[in-house]
């Protein structure tokens, strides 16, 4: 039925190995299973930090093309096309929020983390214009009666909200007049597409208690926390919604704001998802609920790559997890 595949990030020589172990065989490019009767979701992020970005996208892309995969959006591939997106470009929607001239700052480390992709292209500047150009027909999210997928966090609201305007992907209209709306933090234009892009690609945050910050695993200073959003906030600790692998958090209880927020609940069908960073053994969070991303992009080199073999059920199981190790 379906094999959904979590993060990739440049690592295609494993995700090879991952899509034979599943029994997929190559055909001109593509991997297909044999008689048809398995396809894959790919959860986004197929570019940064390994260095085989330009391998993976093309790989990536032979299988969306050959019909044997879909592809969904992740956040590192919005956040390339904001790296290279001029603000203002196409006429409307100019961002006083941006003073650097593109939808995505060209700091230290965002540059830092876009630099391996680029390089993967190095003497190869048209085919990158073309992979920039495949990022923008990536869908955001994919939802059937028996499942939902996307790269971080599944919101009802947030998927109606792109429904109503008949988005989803940046190909479904002007896309410099649609990236220019998801990039629209601060509400400047009444059309923004912000959050509900936000949600669905980079999942919810909150802000930490003033003074308090942590390191990521690049080493990043950050001044929010990623919550679970698939557990009932309202009795909840900062310990029991924060979802930041590595990082203690007090038993102080979440703010009011987010005691109120919805939530993905135990009776929803299966949501798959990337994008946590999460170590070691691959293991359920619920039986409704299934991250894919086991950090294969780790700079540590503890990563894996890793599959869920989906048939349909609504109760999932641990051992349909396969995967393989970082190398
Ligand atoms: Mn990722």
């Amino acid at each position: 039925m379906i094999d959904f595949i979590g993060d990739i990030h440049g690592h295609c020589s494993e995700l090879r190995a991952l899509l034979k172990k599943l029994g997929y065989e190559e055909h001109g490019g593509a991997f297909r299973y044999p008689g048809g009767s398995r396809k894959v979701v790919f959860l986004g992020d197929y570019i940064d930090r390994g260095c085989e970005s330009r391998e993976t996208v093309d790989l990536v892309r032979a299988m969306r093309d050959a019909g044997t995969a879909t592809a969904l959006m992740g956040n590192h591939e919005f956040n390339a096309l904001c790296f290279w997106q001029q603000n203002g470009a196409g006429g409307g929607h100019f961002l006083k929020a941006f003073t650097g001239g593109y939808l995505r700052d060209h700091s230290f480390n965002k540059v830092a983390i876009h630099a391996r992709t680029v390089e993967s292209y190095r003497g190869r500047q048209q085919e990158f214009r073309e992979m920039l150009d495949f990022l923008k027909t990536l869908p955001f999210y994919l939802e059937t009666d028996l499942f939902r997928a996307q790269h971080a966090c599944y919101d009802s609201e947030c998927v109606q909200a792109l429904r109503d305007v008949g988005i989803t992907c940046f190909a479904d209209g002007n896309f410099d007049e649609l990236i220019a709306r998801a990039c629209d933090s601060h509400n400047e234009f009444e059309d923004s597409l912000y959050h509900p892009l936000d949600i669905l690609l980079k999942g919810p945050e909150m802000e930490l208690p003033a003074g308090s910050s942590f390191r990521d695993g690049e080493g990043v200073v950050r001044r929010k926390m990623r919550l679970r959003w698939w557990i009932d906030p309202k009795n909840a600790t900062l310990k029991d919604m924060a979802l930041q692998p590595g990082v203690e958090f007090s038993d102080e209880p979440v703010p009011d704001a987010i005691r109120s927020r919805k939530f993905y609940g135990e009776e929803e069908r299966p949501v798959f998802f990337g994008h946590y960073w999460l170590k070691g053994e691959p293991a359920l969070i619920r039986k409704n609920v299934c991250c894919l991303d086991y950090s294969i992009g780790s700079f540590l080199g503890h990563g894996r790559m890793v599959a869920y073999r989906f048939d349909g059920e609504q109760e999932l199981d641990a051992r349909k997890f396969v995967w393989v190790e970082g190398t």
